[in-house]
């Protein structure tokens, strides 16, 4: 199967999609980019469906089922909506996400989700890399790790009346791994806006990392000096670590990393080889150099 560089293609398909998207477009959506963004290689026919991307999310705010969120978040209200970012910073502040859409302008980036459970799905979001945002608050030099706080509100999520995670949901950073070009800022998917059910209207992605550190719905951004407890962490520390990178050679306590399931093939179809930063480590594997990655999972 021929494999493209994502920068190396604005043809065809993608290209004819952008026409016809474009004109689907939201009001207030945002100022969209279309520029070239520099992927790992992806085959673009292997493009997860809208439906399956939209369908079948992890998001236990609206319950742990496969199709939870999609039915349950329908109503979810998105706005308004602002977020915090604080602690070591000069001046901690609040923006609108209308003031985020209208500050940062997005560009398609089809990245790959690796979720820990096993299965992948390659993803053509919407979206701007954090670090645009980071750049625009003075940090303090204690500023050492970032920690993302998602929406508490069990008003509107059925799933946060239950313990089965410490509410709110929140995920970290070392402040490297933040300022990195592909940590992104999601604001669409498949040039539309972001459906409640994968997190609107905002959350973060790192394709280099297993899916849970990727939190939806965030309401805070806060730089921190020591390294956060995320609440998978705090669930079950022996099973998730503070890195969590895609790693086929370290498995999970109770099953193996080394495959995963393509969502959307056939249910028949082989499983695939999981790939060493989930085939990004061209670009991130500098950030880890000279750390035991078994010890640091
Ligand atoms: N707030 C919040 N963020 C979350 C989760 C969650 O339960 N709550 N699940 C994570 C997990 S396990 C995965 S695999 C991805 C799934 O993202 P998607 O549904 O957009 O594919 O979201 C992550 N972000
Ligand atoms: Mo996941």
């Amino acid at each position: 199967m021929k494999k493209f560089k994502y920068s190396e293609i604005t043809s065809e398909k993608i290209y004819n999609n952008r026409r016809k998207f474009i004109k689907t477009l939201s009001v207030g959506f945002g100022s969209i980019c279309f520029s070239n963004y520099s992927n790992a290689n992806i085959d673009l026919s292997k493009i997860t469906s809208f439906k399956d991307i939209t369908t079948y999310n992890n998001y236990y705010e609206f319950g742990t089922g496969k199709s939870d969120p999609y039915i349950k978040s329908q109503n979810f209200k998105t706005k308004p909506w602002s977020i915090r970012i604080e602690g070591e910073v000069e001046k901690p502040l609040e923006i609108s996400v209308e003031e985020i859409l209208s500050l940062f302008s997005s560009e398609e980036r089809i990245l790959k989700l690796r979720c820990v459970e096993g299965w992948s799905m390659i993803i053509p979001w919407n979206g701007f890399s954090l670090s645009q945002i980071i750049s625009k608050v003075s940090l303090t030099s204690k500023a050492k790790f970032v920690e993302f706080e998602s929406i508490y509100d069990p008003n509107q999520m059925s799933g946060q009346r239950y313990p089965v995670l410490n509410w709110p949901y929140k995920e970290g950073l070392r402040i490297d791994e933040a300022m990195h070009p592909l940590t992104t800022v999601v604001t669409g998917l498949y040039n539309k806006k972001l459906p409640n059910q994968n997190g609107a209207p905002l959350r973060i992605f790192m394709p280099w990392k297993y899916g849970f550190k990727s939190a939806k719905a965030i309401v805070k951004i806060k730089f921190v000096e020591k390294i956060p407890t995320s609440s998978w962490m705090w669930a079950s520390p022996r099973e998730y670590g503070f890195y969590s990178n895609v790693n086929p050679n370290v498995n999970h306590p109770r099953w193996s990393q080394a495959t995963e399931r393509a969502i959307g093939n056939d249910i028949f179809a082989p499983r695939i080889k999981t790939e060493m930063f989930n085939g990004y480590g061209d670009q991130v594997a500098h950030l880890y150099s000279g750390m035991d990655l078994k010890k640091y999972y």
